[in-house]
């Protein structure tokens, strides 16, 4: 009998992957607070998406796809699925008295969620984008599940208040998103790195296949609805221009799904940026600050990438009400630079 070639026997004994709930434990002393408060939440929404994944995937073979045909507090039309997401991810947390404080895109107002456990209270509030890019879900296009967490700062003996969600974005002490793509994957930080876990279908687990997520050194791709050109700022108007002139590695290459966390998580794999400007209708962009901006920014930075609004570090950004806008510029470190350069000099 041959023997056996020890590089091939190396690849065949590879450890196997770790799963999300280990890594979770396996991490849980980094806190400061370590109660396991914040992995219990973690486990939450682990579990919450599994079932909206689960619903997302029979997507056209059950009447979840459409409209609810009412209107949510930023004016937009709820889709079934939206709705859908929203109370799944709510009824986890607040069933299981993980959070004191929920507030999400598709609610008016913040959720006080009081704690009947031992007359404790809890430390984290969740805010929430339960099905980002949600328009896409009729054609198939990929969605996501954007969260951000803090510690609240009022006195735990009482209710929570706004200020407890009203926080800049420098506080998050968590925030990821999960990608309901062609796989389903978790992506989340606790500001120590970013990392990726791709759900098994079959098992039902998620396992980590994206440790220490990075942006390449230098990237190439820009994501922005062009649609809106005419009703962009000059300096983007100039840097649509600059992507697409032919010097200097350039042309660069144009990708947009219209799904914020796709968009984002393409962008962090291949390397490039994500832009929804200002606008003559919306001066204020389209995004929103505490379920969108916020989160991505916070993974942006943690994988080695900025996030501005034009003007300044989005994390920094003062918040005045729980739907508020920004616009907002995300990607490769030197490709956000260049955008903020252009923005001044206009
Ligand atoms: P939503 O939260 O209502 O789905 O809106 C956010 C989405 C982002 O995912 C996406 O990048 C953007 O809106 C697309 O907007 P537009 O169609 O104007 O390009
Ligand atoms: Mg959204």
């Amino acid at each position: 009998m041959k023997p056996t070639n020890p590089r091939l026997a190396k690849k065949h004994t590879k450890a196997p992957k770790k799963t999300l709930g280990e890594f979770i434990i396996e991490n849980q002393n980094q806190f400061g607070y370590s109660t396991g408060e914040l992995s219990r939440l973690l486990n939450a929404i682990k579990l919450a998406s599994k079932a909206v994944n689960h619903e997302v995937n029979k997507a056209g073979l059950v009447d979840i796809i459409g409209s609810t045909n009412q209107i949510n507090h930023s004016n937009e039309e709820q889709q079934k699925l939206d709705v859908f997401a929203n109370q799944v991810f709510k009824r986890a947390l607040i069933n299981r008295q993980i959070v004191c404080g929920f507030a999400s895109e598709e609610e008016d107002d913040f959720v006080v969620i009081s704690s009947s456990k031992n007359n404790s209270q809890n430390n984290y509030v969740i805010l929430i984008d339960p099905l980002d890019g949600s328009s896409n879900i009729d054609t198939n296009a990929s969605v996501g599940t954007i969260f951000s967490i803090y510690r609240r700062v009022t006195s735990s003996d009482k209710p929570v208040s706004e200020s407890d969600f009203l926080q800049k974005g420098i506080n998050q002490v968590a925030a990821g998103y999960i990608l309901y793509g062609t796989s389903t994957m978790l992506v989340y930080t606790t500001g120590f790195g970013v990392n990726g876990f791709t759900l098994n279908p079959a098992l039902g687990t998620f396992y980590l296949s994206h440790p220490n997520m990075k942006y390449p050194s230098s990237g190439n791709i820009y994501s922005i609805n062009e649609g809106n050109y005419f009703h962009f700022p000059k300096g983007i108007k100039k840097y649509i221009k600059y992507c697409q002139e032919n010097k200097n590695g350039r042309p660069y290459t144009s990708r947009y799904i219209g799904s914020l966390v796709s968009d984002f998580h393409r962008n962090l794999i291949k390397g490039g940026v994500y832009l929804y400007p200002s606008t003559l209708k919306n001066p204020n962009g389209k995004l929103r600050l505490l379920y969108e901006c916020n989160p991505i920014a916070f993974l942006s930075e943690q994988a080695g990438g900025a996030a501005t609004n034009g003007k300044g570090r989005i994390l920094e950004i003062s918040t005045e009400e729980l739907h508020q806008r920004t616009p907002f510029y995300c990607g490769n470190k030197a490709m956000v630079k260049e955008i903020d350069n252009f923005l001044k000099l206009s």
